[in-house]
C-alpha cells in the first residue's frame, strides 16, 4: 500500500510561486517545505513496491530494501543532462540552466491511440495519485544514486490515453528550445533527445513519471517537469523534460543507440554479468562514497521484473 498526498493540497502548495526562477531562494524555502512533510509524517509512504519512509536527514525508517538515500545536493548537482552540457555539473550551474521555463508544459500524446491531444502537465498529474518512492538510479559508467522520488506510476497515465492493441512500445522525447538550452545550440547528440520502452515495461508498477524529488518540485537538471524512472534500467532510459509520447508497433530508436549502437542498446537492463565495452558492469560507486559496492541483476529488482524477459538472450538484447 502506497500512502497518497491528501486530495486536498492543492498543486499551487506543491509547487510554490517563483520556484523556478530564483533558484537560491527556491532551495531555502523548499528545505523548510521539506522539514514540514517529515514533520507531519503523514505525506511520506512505505509499500512493499518501492517507496519508503525517510527522515529528515534522509535515513530511511524501514522497510526490507532499507538504504540511505543520496542528499538533496548529490542528487541535485552530480548530473547527466546534455541539453546542460557535457559535465556532471553543467546542468546545476545556473549560467545553462537559469533559463529553462518548465512552466507552463503541455505534453502531446500521439500515434496509436484513441484519446491523442495536448495534456496539461498539472492536469495530467492531479488526475492521477502521486506517490513518493525511492528508487536507486544506476548509470551507465558505473555510479549510482538512491532518489526519493515523487511521481505517478506511468501505467495509470497510459490506461486514460487508451492506447490501440496495435501499439507495442511507446516513444519519448524531451523538449527542444535551444534558446533555453545551451547544449542543443552544440552537436553534443542528436536532438531532440529520445528515449522508448515495450509497453509492457512501460505499463509495470515500477516504471513512473517522476515530478518531485524528496518532497520538492524537480529543478531542471532533474527533468522538470515530467520525467521518465525505471528503476530497473541504466540512467540513460531516463528521459527528461518530456513533451511528446507516441504509441507506435515499432521499437523506437533511442537517442543514446542511435549515437553509438556498440555501446549501447535499446533495453539497457542493469545487468552485471554484460560488460560495456570501456567499463566493467559488475561493481558501482554510490555518490558520496569510495567503497564499490556489487550490482545486482535488474539493480536489485529482478524478482519484479525478471519475467518481462524470460527466454530473451539478455547478451544480445543489451
Ligand atoms: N533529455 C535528456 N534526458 C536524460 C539525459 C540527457 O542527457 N538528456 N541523460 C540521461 C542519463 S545518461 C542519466 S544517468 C540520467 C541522470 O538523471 P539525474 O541527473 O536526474 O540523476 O538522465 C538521463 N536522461
Ligand atoms: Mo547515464
Amino acid at each position: 500500500m502506497i500512502i497518497k498526498r491528501p486530495q486536498d493540497v492543492p498543486s499551487s502548495e506543491i509547487t510554490p510561486e517563483g520556484v523556478y526562477v530564483n533558484r537560491r531562494e527556491f532551495i531555502a524555502r523548499a528545505g523548510a517545505i521539506g522539514a514540514g512533510i517529515v514533520a507531519t509524517g503523514g505525506l511520506l509512504g512505505c509499500s512493499s513496491d518501492g517507496a519508503r519512509e525517510y527522515t529528515a536527514d534522509g535515513d530511511v525508517a524501514s522497510g526490507p530494501q532499507q538504504e540511505k538515500p543520496n542528499s538533496y545536493e548529490d542528487i541535485t548537482t552530480y548530473n547527466n543532462y546534455y541539453e546542460f552540457g557535457g559535465n556532471k555539473d553543467d546542468p546545476s550551474n545556473p549560467d545553462n540552466s537559469g533559463k529553462f521555463k518548465p512552466k507552463p508544459w503541455t505534453v502531446r500524446v500521439e500515434g496509436m491511440v484513441k484519446k491523442p491531444a495536448d495534456y496539461n502537465v498539472d492536469d495530467l498529474i492531479r488526475q492521477a495519485d502521486l506517490e513518493d518512492r525511492i528508487y536507486r538510479l544506476r548509470c551507465v559508467e558505473a555510479w549510482s544514486m538512491v532518489i526519493p522520488w515523487q511521481g505517478v506510476q506511468l501505467s495509470k497515465l497510459i490506461k486514460r490515453f487508451e492506447p490501440s492493441p496495435s501499439a507495442k512500445f511507446v516513444e519519448f522525447t524531451t523538449v527542444f528550445r535551444p534558446s533555453e538550452m545551451p547544449g542543443q545550440r552544440t552537436n553534443l547528440l542528436d536532438w531532440p533527445y529520445i528515449e522508448g520502452l515495450r509497453m509492457d515495461e512501460a505499463m509495470h508498477p515500477l516504471t513512473i513519471f517522476a515530478t518531485g524529488i524528496y518532497g520538492k518540485p524537480l529543478l531542471a537538471q532533474n527533468g522538470a517537469p515530467l520525467r521518465l524512472v525505471v528503476p530497473w534500467k541504466y540512467g540513460f532510459k531516463g528521459i527528461k523534460s518530456i513533451v511528446k509520447i507516441r504509441f507506435v508497433d515499432k521499437q523506437p530508436v533511442n537517442t543514446w543507440q542511435a549515437t553509438n549502437p556498440g555501446e549501447y542498446g535499446f533495453y539497457a537492463n542493469v545487468n552485471p554479468t554484460v560488460d560495456h565495452p570501456r567499463w566493467t558492469q559488475a561493481s558501482e560507486r554510490r555518490v558520496g562514497q569510495f567503497r564499490r559496492i556489487e550490482t545486482k541483476m535488474f539493480n536489485g529488482y529482478a524478482d519484479q521484473v525478471a519475467s518481462l524477459y524470460a527466454g530473451m538472450d539478455l547478451r544480445k538484447n543489451y
